[in-house]
């Protein structure tokens, strides 16, 4: 079967009716980033569904606004923690934090597919990514950049740029229990349990405040600044704007937050890294670590001259994509999950940032290495940068969905 074909199958295969499934086993719930980019895949080939996920998604906005990162629809014993654990309410329930909010960036691409057919339905996914964006605003950017509470809101959950913020949470008073991905796949591709116990840790002071969005700011264990949350939610809210013009919204209010936040991009930049770099706002240290959360810099049109030295040592020391952390640091692990691994999800939208400044080399490289890995390997979750093994979940959604817009 071709694999436009197959990529198709996977998104019907992981549909359960209005939101999509990750993949099936290992993420039995709907995510929030993941489902944005499965809107845009199904948005090649079924336009209506695809406004279906982004209502499915945004159906579950609190009242303050956040777009949850999990929305537990059918419970399911196969993934910890579960909406009892997290306890965080909502019907479906839901989980506390937040994620990459990619949303308005990718319903930009699916309206602009077809403007008349989409209209009514921006009409009214709009005013939702209205009060998500100014939620980021008010709650998660108060510190100048987009902050995390807890590494799963970053979505690069075990990344290195979080280490030093993880190591000022206690997770030895976390209780038992038992974990359910290292059941799915290869435990030396996930997080380790010293990580495991920490995010427990933090998912249990979110509880204990009950779900306080602005309590867990200013007091709980974990507070980084985001590079990649930073320049995703920039340019989405660009995006926003452009949305907002296309439906004759006064936009004066988002692009003032994006003037906002990118004059805070200084705050993490770190000279003596010659990069962005992630930054414990609780000691107002850096992480001195780069990653794939630096380069979506290109994303938000906020490169700079050392950033493109670092970009090229860092991927022409890897054969295939963008790694998610430096090849060349001692902690590079090429096949632990977002300590190594090179991801298409994010490659796509390193891919849109480059085309977007003119730099379709670059957009032709990291396209056709993409390809190269789903060609050999399958759509798996993620790939090893060195030699393209396939890692973490087979069939995966955004995977598939990438390669149906931007890689295939
Ligand atoms: C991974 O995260 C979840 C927790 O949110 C997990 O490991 O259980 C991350 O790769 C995240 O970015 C992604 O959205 C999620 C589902 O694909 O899996």
């Amino acid at each position: 079967m071709d694999l436009h074909e197959q990529a198709r199958q996977i998104l019907r295969q992981n549909d359960r009716g209005g939101y999509t499934l990750p993949t099936h086993g290992l993420y039995p719930y709907q995510w929030n980033w993941d489902s944005a980019f499965a809107a845009w895949g199904f948005a090649t080939f079924d336009l209506p569904r695809a406004w279906d996920e982004i209502d499915t998604l945004l159906a579950s906005q609190w009242d303050d606004g956040m777009v949850p990162h999990i929305i537990f629809h059918d419970p399911d014993p196969g993934y910890f923690p579960g909406p009892d654990v997290w306890s965080a309410g909502g019907d479906p329930a839901t989980s506390g934090i937040s994620q990459p909010p990619v949303a308005a960036t990718l319903v930009r691409l699916i309206y602009e597919m077809n403007p008349d057919a989409s209209r009514d339905r921006l009409a009214a996914v709009y005013p939702k990514l209205v009060e998500w964006h100014r939620w980021w605003h008010e709650v998660r950017c108060v510190h100048g950049p987009a902050a995390i509470v807890h590494p799963w809101e970053s979505g690069r959950d075990n990344c290195p740029d979080w280490d030093i913020g993880m190591a000022n949470v206690d997770g030895s008073k976390v209780g038992d229990y038992t974990r359910r991905d290292t059941g799915h796949v290869d435990p030396s591709m996930r997080p380790k349990k010293s990580e495991y116990d920490r995010y427990l840790a933090m998912v249990q002071f979110g509880k204990s405040v009950g779900w306080d969005q602005k309590r867990i700011v200013s007091e709980g264990p974990f507070l980084m600044a985001d590079p990649g949350i930073t320049f995703i939610l920039l340019r989405a809210h660009h995006d926003l704007a452009v949305l907002g013009h296309a439906l004759d919204q006064d936009t004066d209010e988002i692009e003032g937050w994006e003037t906002t936040l990118r004059a805070a991009l200084p705050m993490i930049w770190n000279d003596d890294l010659q990069g962005y770099d992630a930054k414990d706002l609780r000691t107002g240290k850096f992480a001195r670590f780069l990653g794939s959360g630096a380069f979506l810099a290109y994303l938000a049109n906020a490169a700079r001259p050392e950033l493109d030295t670092q970009l090229m040592r860092v991927w022409n020391a890897v054969p295939y994509g963008i790694p998610s952390a430096d090849p060349e640091a001692p902690i590079f692990d090429a096949r632990r999950y977002w300590r190594g691994p090179t991801w298409p999800v994010v490659n796509s939208l390193l891919a849109i940032g480059f085309r977007d400044m003119g730099r379709a080399d670059l957009e032709v490289r990291l396209r056709r290495e993409t390809a190269e890995l789903i060609m050999k390997n399958g759509f798996s979750e993620y790939f090893d940068p060195t030699d393209a093994t396939p890692c973490g979940g087979a069939n995966f959604t955004w995977t598939a969905a990438i390669w149906l817009t931007w890689a295939g």
